[in-house]
């Protein structure tokens, strides 16, 4: 006679256990757990009608429902417990942060032009083993003029007229002062650059201001001569533009090189045909440069019999200029958040 309740036992279990199965929301689980097993549930009913059977029915059936019971209890907190890391898992994916990934552009700012090309020419002289040096912006007028073989009233300095502040010193009006301090300071042999800002009383006009930057270059050995000069001046064209660049040494006269020269390149707009960024030369000027003056070696406390060296400055916002085809050098320290914005 107790067949009848097993069967719907079976009944209420199985489909229990159907519908545990599909469901998806946590709040699907408590209604199937009041439904089947809440204090009116069906399978609480079942065995609250234990008390009209008999002995024999009173065990089976409150066997078999407690059975289920446990059962069902098991498949409902398991399926719970996967609904719960699902749930979970999807907030984490959501709101997952990477603190790897850059601040947005638009609001993180970015370098200067001028400086990125000064942090790759410092990378590409590194390479070439290079030292990095740094020198005062407030020079004295001993290291900018004198140390260089430029005596006072030297005609030299009217080339370089600069702003003169009290106490000797001048805003240095080239970085060349580094040569002899990075002499005195590390002794021979050397190698180093130095790239830095630098100033002039000058007018200004589309190729010239105020202040600028420029990068000095320094190698001091047993027997260094011009063509270490032109090959190192060619690697770093090399490099900046990606490929071989056809180059020129001019003679030209700078009291604190012998011999004096400038390096030019062929101009990358004409192909060397001439246009009106080489004002129709075929070449641009990169740097001034030379075999370093003997009489600037020995205020360096380097022995001219002993050792010679090369130097060179280049104007690195010139550089710039011609990298982004930046026609008036006044932009770069305009400050004008229109031409920033379009690096
Ligand atoms: C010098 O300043 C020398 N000290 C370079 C040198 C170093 C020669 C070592 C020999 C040995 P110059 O005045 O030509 O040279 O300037 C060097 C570079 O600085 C120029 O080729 C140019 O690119 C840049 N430059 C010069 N004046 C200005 C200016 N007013 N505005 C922007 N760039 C300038």
């Amino acid at each position: 006679m107790s067949e009848p309740i097993l069967q719907s036992i079976r009944d209420i279990e199985s489909r229990a256990h159907a519908a545990i199965a599909v469901a998806v929301a946590i709040e699907t689980l408590q209604a199937i757990e009041r439904d089947v097993l809440g204090k009116t549930g069906q399978l609480s009913q079942i065995l609250r009608g234990l008390k009209d059977l008999d002995d024999s029915g009173k065990k089976s059936v409150g066997q078999a429902g407690n059975v289920a019971k446990r059962a069902l209890e098991a498949a409902l907190s398991q399926r719970k417990s996967a609904l719960e890391s699902a749930v979970i898992a999807e907030a984490l994916a959501r709101d997952r942060i990477d603190p790897t990934e850059p601040a947005p552009r638009r609001h993180a700012g970015h370098e200067h032009p001028v400086k990125s090309v000064m942090r790759e020419l410092e990378d590409l002289f590194e390479s070439m083993g290079f030292t990095i040096v740094d020198g005062p912006e407030i020079e004295t007028d001993y290291f900018n003029f004198e140390a260089l073989n430029i005596p006072p009233n030297h005609p030299a300095r009217d080339t370089q007229d600069t702003f003169y502040v009290e106490g000797g010193h001048v805003l240095r009006t080239h970085t060349s002062g580094l040569q002899v301090r990075a002499m005195r300071k590390y002794g021979a042999p050397l190698r180093v650059v130095s790239p830095g800002r630098v100033f002039r009383n000058e007018t200004q006009d589309a190729s010239h201001e105020h202040t600028f930057h420029q990068l000095e270059g320094l190698v001091v050995d047993e027997g260094i001569s011009v063509a270490h000069l032109k090959a190192v001046l060619d690697e770093l064209l090399e490099r900046i533009f990606g490929e071989r660049v056809a180059t020129r040494l001019r003679p030209h006269h700078f009291p604190f090189v012998e011999p004096g020269l400038e390096l030019d390149f062929q101009c990358r707009l004409c192909g060397g045909k001439g246009c009106a960024t080489c004002k129709q030369t075929g070449w641009i000027e990169l740097c001034g440069c030379g075999m370093v003056h003997p009489k600037v070696l020995a205020a360096g406390n380097v022995d001219p019999e002993k050792f010679s060296g090369f130097a060179f400055g280049l104007g690195i916002d010139r550089l710039t200029m011609m990298r982004h085809a930046i026609s008036d050098i006044r932009w770069m320290m305009s400050g004008d958040l229109r031409f920033l914005r379009q690096f």
